[in-house]
């Protein structure tokens, strides 16, 4: 059976190469340097690392929450007792099931979903509870997903929240109650429409295609001051759908759009997968500068390695199960992570100054899944004793440790340990120069102190002390824990150690 994952990749990748171009930045190694820099009229238009105050809030988030959700939510993956798993890339996108297993007429079904929803259940004021209670400090929610249904009452397109019985915004409800709960909120924004018959994939030829492409640029712009003017608090836009011809083509429209947007909007924050410059590169224009604030690439996987980053920022926006996005019904016979995993995938993006955007995609009724339910509520369990390590954090400059991920924050140090050592010794490599070294521990769960030496191992060549610190035998732990240590100046010299003539 061909996985989820595949058949999206295949997907995307389908339509990349009919249109003819190559697939731009995969995420799996170190970026390749530009031998040599040429003129680029459509790069980025902010600085490769902003140092204002929203995107210093940005990179102390730490954990965000993703919501999908949509007409997508009442099927939940399946129709009638059939499974889409084997017709369709992912849950929200169900209307593209396709193959023996699809209903019949089921795109006209699909289209027609509006008419049913009425999530009786929803209250966004329970969700941005359990937020807050799981830690999360942003939201991104999906406005408008590749469907083109819009969850607010849009001016622009009859498709909306109003036309289905359930009428009120939806949008307003969710980026109010997250406000007041101080939870920052994105606004997930898709641009390509799979329903709209002024959407093209492919690149606008005769002047009846440019005037009919042109009506859909000009709609995406409306509905984004739209959703700026009707939602001042948004900290910013997640944008998905960018890989089709049309938009790649339209670099000069893209470019004074997010010109515009950010002016009506100062301190606005745009991921990297906004636009393109004039050659169709994506993400990174010709020169591999970054277009836009953040790198939006990591999806549904991380960087294997800190470098790998160039200390520019990121977030990694991740599905419990291993694909799909909105409401799944049928949680069984796939891997869904559990909290351990979700948390040793949020301390390793935060040990590489990224954030972890963890995803929930509610029921047809407004309801999370009881999977999520439970998820939210144990990872809110550990990070309420252990959000020290989490929030505010930065890479700790350290090499990456076998037994957990390394955080820090002014003068402390915090290591997750997730790989506890049968010996119960927490050893912590620092380079000889160092000038600061651990020189107190404590388990941050309880304070307790920890008995903390500095040995020399005698490895030749070895270019690192080590501080080795003693987990006591008494001590067990079901979940990560945290060893805090503070930093300060190394104290003396220890003795030298006997070296061999040879
Ligand atoms: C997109 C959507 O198609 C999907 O439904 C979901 O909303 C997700 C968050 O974003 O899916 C993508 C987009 C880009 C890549 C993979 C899946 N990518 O670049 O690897």
């Amino acid at each position: 059976m061909i996985s989820y994952n595949r058949l999206m990749m295949t997907l995307l990748l389908a339509g990349a190469l009919l249109a003819g171009k190559t697939v731009s930045a995969q995420w799996t190694g170190p970026r390749k340097k530009v031998e040599q820099r040429i003129d680029v009229k459509y790069g980025p238009l902010t600085p490769a690392h902003r140092t204002d105050e929203a995107m210093e809030r940005f990179r102390t988030y730490g954990l965000g929450q993703f919501i999908h959700w949509g007409l997508y939510a009442i099927p939940g993956n399946e129709w009638e007792g059939v499974s889409a798993r084997k017709g369709a890339a992912a849950s929200e996108w169900i209307r593209t099931w396709s193959g023996p297993t699809a209903p019949k007429d089921w795109k006209n079904t699909y289209d027609n979903l509006y008419k049913q929803f009425n999530p009786k259940g929803f209250d966004a004021k329970l969700w941005a509870k359990q937020a807050k209670e799981m830690g999360a400090k942003y939201l991104i929610f999906t406005t408008k997903h590749h469907d083109g249904f819009a969850l607010w009452p849009s001016k622009y397109t009859g498709y909306t929240i109003k036309k289905s019985p359930y009428k009120k915004d939806i949008v307003k409800q969710v980026v109010d109650a997250y406000t007041a709960e101080g939870i920052d909120v994105f606004l997930y924004f898709s641009i390509l429409e799979w329903n709209n018959s002024n959407y093209m994939g492919k690149a606008p030829s005769t002047p009846e295609e440019k005037a009919k492409f042109n009506k859909f640029l000009e709609y995406t712009r409306n509905q984004l001051l739209e959703l700026l003017q009707n939602y001042p608090q948004i900290k910013g836009f997640w944008f998905d759908g960018t890989w089709d011809q049309s938009w790649i083509q339209s670099y000069d429209f893209t470019y004074k759009l997010e010109k515009e947007l950010r002016e009506k909007h100062p301190g606005l924050i745009i991921g990297s997968r906004f636009r393109n410059d004039e050659f169709g590169k994506r993400h990174f224009d010709s020169n591999g500068d970054m277009l836009g604030d953040y790198e939006q690439g990591w999806e549904r996987k991380m960087p294997k390695e800190f470098e790998w980053l160039e200390g520019r920022d990121w977030d990694c926006v991740m599905t419990i199960p291993p694909n799909g996005w909105g409401y799944m019904k049928d949680w069984s016979g796939i891997y869904t992570k559990t909290s351990d995993d979700l948390i040793d995938m949020l301390m390793n993006c935060v040990s590489m100054n990224g954030n972890f955007v963890l995803n929930f995609g509610p029921d047809g009724n407004g309801r999370m899944h009881p999977g999520e339910d439970k998820l939210a509520k144990e990872i809110g369990d550990w990070i309420k004793i252990n959000g020290e390590a989490v929030y505010g954090v930065r890479h700790a400059g350290l090499a990456p440790s076998k037994l957990g991920y390394f955080t820090k924050k002014e003068d402390n140090l915090y290591l997750t340990v997730f790989n506890r050592p049968v010996n119960n010794i927490v050893r912590i490599a620092v380079p000889k120069n160092s000038a600061e070294v651990p020189v107190e521990a404590v388990l941050l769960q309880n304070g307790q102190s920890l008995a903390l030496k500095r040995s020399d191992i005698g490895l030749d060549l070895d270019k690192n002390t080590y501080y080795d610190i003693v987990l006591p035998a008494t001590f067990s732990a079901d979940k990560a824990f945290v060893v805090k240590m503070k930093l300060g100046r190394p104290k003396g010299q220890s003795d030298q150690l006997m070296d061999a003539k040879m």
